[in-house]
């Protein structure tokens, strides 16, 4: 028996996007995507007959859900009531007792992990056991996944969990690598871990199918394929609607304003401008004196983008010999010396120093 399998999590279902530096109304927007790409993922177990869909946790955030938001991912489940689906809840989506959860009867394909200890659900018709386990609490430091190893191996076993195998001492359900690969599970469904990666060919972190800030760059989508017991087919679907972006913009101090904004256009094309969320950092030395004004370049670039956040990194090219010179005798000359003193190889040194002149020179200029 091969059975068609999706493997997603971490969609953060609800959440408000209030720390982005997205305003409102585009805040808003992203919120609703996360809805509509959970949509387009049940569309997709239909399409593909799914046998199961398997959620690794945070599918969404008890924080900003309410029943309401609870039964409409319930609604959606129940579209789809040839899938089994299966979930072991994450640390934005605990399973206390009084989980939003456990307020509502859930659809009769949808089962959900209990808590703390790992147990499992057996699928006869499918020859499939899936094990796995719900958290409760925001943190878990111990290892509740170590010792875990298949006991019939005539079946499809399937291991599926939110916690943390990439670093070693997280206070997210820390879990051996190592143990995990000698596990004998013929695949293993992890969350927790935004960014989707497999840890082996059958151990894979499916990440947030969309990305949801600029440390989610990259390409997001959900893990899909087939599992037998001679092999498991399991691979990253792009899936997002859109894709954060974070692109180096490197200028000299010859190009002009409008020749600095232009290199700003240019960091993809239109079609893409047109969907992804852009992060710009401007870098390089620039002419003294042009002025890099982020929120009025951010107000003109509004038509070339559907977001761009802009940083100005860069440096003006003062010539400190000659500003030495024309004000050996005060505060600037002063604290030229003074930086000097301290070595301008060090970056922040360097920066210290030209942030200074900046103030220092534009105050000269007012009086
Ligand atoms: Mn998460």
């Amino acid at each position: 028996m091969e059975i068609r399998c999706i493997h997603t999590g971490d969609l953060h279902l609800g959440m408000e996007f209030k720390s982005a530096s997205f305003d409102k109304k585009q805040a808003n927007t992203r919120r609703l995507e996360l809805w509509e790409t959970f949509n387009r993922i049940i569309d997709r177990c239909k399409e593909i007959k799914a046998h199961i869909l398997l959620i690794a946790g945070d599918l969404f955030e008890d924080e900003y859900c309410s029943v309401a938001d609870v039964k409409r991912i319930d609604s959606k489940f129940r579209e789809i009531s040839n899938t089994k689906i299966v979930i072991s809840t994450g640390n934005h989506d605990t399973l206390g007792r009084r989980s939003l959860y456990r307020l509502i009867k859930w659809s009769d394909n949808v089962y959900i992990f209990e808590p703390n200890n790992i147990s499992k659900v057996e699928f006869n018709d499918i020859n499939t056991v899936i094990w796995g386990l719900s958290w409760d609490k925001k943190l878990e430091r111990d290892s509740l996944l170590d010792n875990i190893s298949t006991e019939d191996t005539s079946r499809l076993n399937i291991l599926l969990a939110h916690g943390d195998a990439l670093s070693k001492d997280s206070e997210y359900l820390p879990i051996n690598k190592n143990a995990l690969i000698n596990s004998g599970f013929n695949y293993v469904a992890l969350g927790h871990i935004h960014k989707p990666q497999f840890i082996s060919s059958s151990i894979c972190y499916c990440g947030s199918p969309e990305p949801l800030d600029f440390g989610e760059t990259g390409s997001h989508g959900i893990i899909e394929g087939t599992i037998s017991l001679e092999d498991t087919k399991m691979s990253f679907v792009p899936f997002a609607k859109r894709e954060f972006i974070i692109r180096e913009i490197p200028i000299n101090e010859n190009m002009s304003y409008n020749e600095i904004i232009d290199r700003i256009k240019s960091i993809d094309d239109k079609e893409n401008r047109a969907i992804n969320l852009y992060r710009g950092i401007i870098k390089g030395t620039r002419d003294s004196q042009i002025n890099l004004n982020i929120k009025d370049i951010k107000e003109y670039l509004h038509n070339e983008f559907y977001y761009i956040d802009i940083i100005d990194s860069t440096t003006p090219d003062y010539d400190l010999d000659k500003i030495y010179n024309e004000n050996s005798n005060n505060i600037v000359g002063l604290f030229i010396k003074e930086m000097e003193k301290q070595g301008l190889d060090n970056e922040i040194v360097r920066d210290a120093l030209y942030y200074g002149l900046e103030v220092l020179l534009s105050e000269k200029v007012k009086r």
